[in-house]
């Protein structure tokens, strides 16, 4: 018996605006291209919702549905820097995370549920982090298999939790309409529809040859979602090429004691992430961009495997030093490690990707 968790933040992008701008809380909100570049929404706020408004719509229909509507540009750094943030608290409860885009990740907490601490204390647990670390809602979905968390977890968004107890997944499932299934997009759904089947309990209770004569190969695996059995593992993945962080300075300095300090701090995020992926690394990265957006880096590869923030430090600063001058102005610091060696396990490697049935 596993216990997977699937957790999502709720309109992430707005959510991000709206908690940076608070004049854009509780309006309707909308981050992606201008109408008149013909540009489409990315994210939508759940105020903006209410009026029909959705990812992928073309901005012009977005406005033309709430004339309120307030659009803002996307901030992709911010974003990735929370998804960061949330990977590691999520990485904190538990090492088997499997981050499926910026905003969302299955976690396997199967080893770390005891009589005290079950699944669905465990997702409580992670839900009040995300709040109160970054005043941010995620939804998160219990279930005994990847598909089954993530339809879970998006049934009571927003700031949702949906427990699925094992043994009532097929029961779960069944009124839910067929393009909820995970890998069933708008094609196939129309599709199911044309042979006259709505629900996923309708399509559960085909036999297996309908699945084999309709969908060949992949109607085994259809099959299998419909019932709620999802056997496929939490992969970890491991294909990272490096780890690192930057900051813009609040002023340009030429400062060898400021820009040393910064680079300490930078060693510091870079070797906590290391830490908790317990992975080692052979080649320390600076990057520096000057005060005229002139941006370099300067690499230097070690005989000793670094992790720890002095190590990382120690390396940074000196390729720093060669490049601090009097007068030189510096605008951002950057410190990554990347060289990591990792072996990735054999299964892993073949486990098959999400696959899709279109
Ligand atoms: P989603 O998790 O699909 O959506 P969401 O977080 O905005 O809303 P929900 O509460 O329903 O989960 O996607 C996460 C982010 O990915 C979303 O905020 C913006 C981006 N995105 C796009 O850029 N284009 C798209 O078509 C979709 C669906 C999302
Ligand atoms: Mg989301
Ligand atoms: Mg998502």
């Amino acid at each position: 018996m596993r216990h997977i968790l699937h957790a999502d933040f709720d309109a992430f992008y707005t959510s991000v605006e709206q908690l940076d701008d608070p004049s854009l809380r509780g309006k309707p909100v909308v981050v992606g291209g201008s109408p008149e570049g013909r540009g489409v929404v990315a994210a939508a706020s759940y105020e903006a919702r209410r009026f029909g408004v959705r990812s992928a719509m073309p901005m012009r229909t977005a406005l033309q549905r709430c004339r309120n509507l307030i659009r803002v540009p996307a901030k992709f750094e911010r974003y990735n820097d929370v998804s960061r943030r949330v990977m590691g608290i999520f990485s904190e409860i538990t090492p088997l995370v499997e981050p499926l885009s910026l905003d969302e990740a299955f976690l396997d907490v199967t080893d770390t549920v005891t009589p005290k601490r079950q699944a669905v204390d465990i997702a409580r647990e992670l839900k009040q982090r995300v709040r109160e670390e970054l005043s941010l809602t995620i939804s998160v979905g219990v279930a005994s298999g990847k598909s089954v968390a993530k339809i879970a977890s998006d049934l009571d968004k927003p700031d949702g939790l949906t427990v699925v107890p094992p043994g009532a997944e097929r029961e779960f499932l069944a009124p839910l309409p067929v393009d909820r299934l995970w890998g069933v997009g708008p094609k196939t759904a129309a599709r199911l529809r044309s042979y006259g089947v709505e629900t996923i309990g309708e399509l559960a209770s085909r036999s297996e040859s309908w699945f084999r004569d309709w969908f060949g190969r992949t109607g085994p695996h259809m099959r299998l979602l419909a019932l709620g059995e999802d056997d496929r593992a939490v992969v970890v993945r491991r294909d990272r090429k490096s780890v690192s962080a930057e900051t813009t300075l609040p002023r340009d300095t030429d400062d060898p004691e400021a820009l040393r300090e910064l680079v300490n701090r930078l060693s510091q995020r870079v070797a906590a992430s290391l830490v908790r992926r317990e992975w080692t690394g052979r080649t320390v990265k600076l990057k520096l961009r000057l005060a005229d957006f002139t941006t370099f880096t300067r690499q230097k590869t070690v005989p000793e495997r670094v992790q720890s923030s002095e190590d990382v430090a120690r390396v940074a600063a000196l390729l720093l030093a060669i490049e601090v001058q009097p007068g030189r102005l510096f605008r951002l610091v950057g410190v990554g490690v990347s060289g990591f060696e990792e072996p990735v396990p054999e299964k892993d490697v073949l486990q098959p990707r999400l696959a899709g049935f279109e």
